[in-house]
């Protein structure tokens, strides 16, 4: 009784082994104005998107409404979000990238 690791409460911290830092996905949605050629350099650019790859997912964003771009870490998200925009913005263009905290 007593003795080193025996202690109550040492007992009872049990580890929650599947805790995960939350996960954020960076979303792109579409619009009638900005051009695909912009939405795909965009892929490129601020995803590291083959030329392929992003063609692909502008047409899913073009077709659907919106689509995931990638799953990343809160201040990751953040900042593809404010890059994605500015970048957008300083193009006159009304592209929207958003995150949304992964279930
Ligand atoms: N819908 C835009 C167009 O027809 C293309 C687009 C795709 C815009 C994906 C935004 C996102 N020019």
């Amino acid at each position: 009784p007593g003795g080193p690791g025996n202690d109550a409460s040492v007992l009872t911290k049990t580890k929650s082994k599947t805790q995960r830092p939350p996960m954020y996905k960076v979303m792109l949605l579409n619009d009638d104005y900005t051009p695909m050629e912009f939405v795909v350099h965009v892929l490129e650019r601020f995803f590291g998107m083959s030329h392929a790859q992003a063609f692909d997912i502008m047409l899913t964003v073009h077709k659907k409404g919106l689509a995931v771009v990638g799953v990343f870490s809160f201040e990751v998200a953040e900042t593809k979000v404010a890059q994605v925009m500015d970048f957008a913005r300083r193009h006159q263009h009304p592209l929207q990238c958003t995150m949304e905290k992964e279930e």
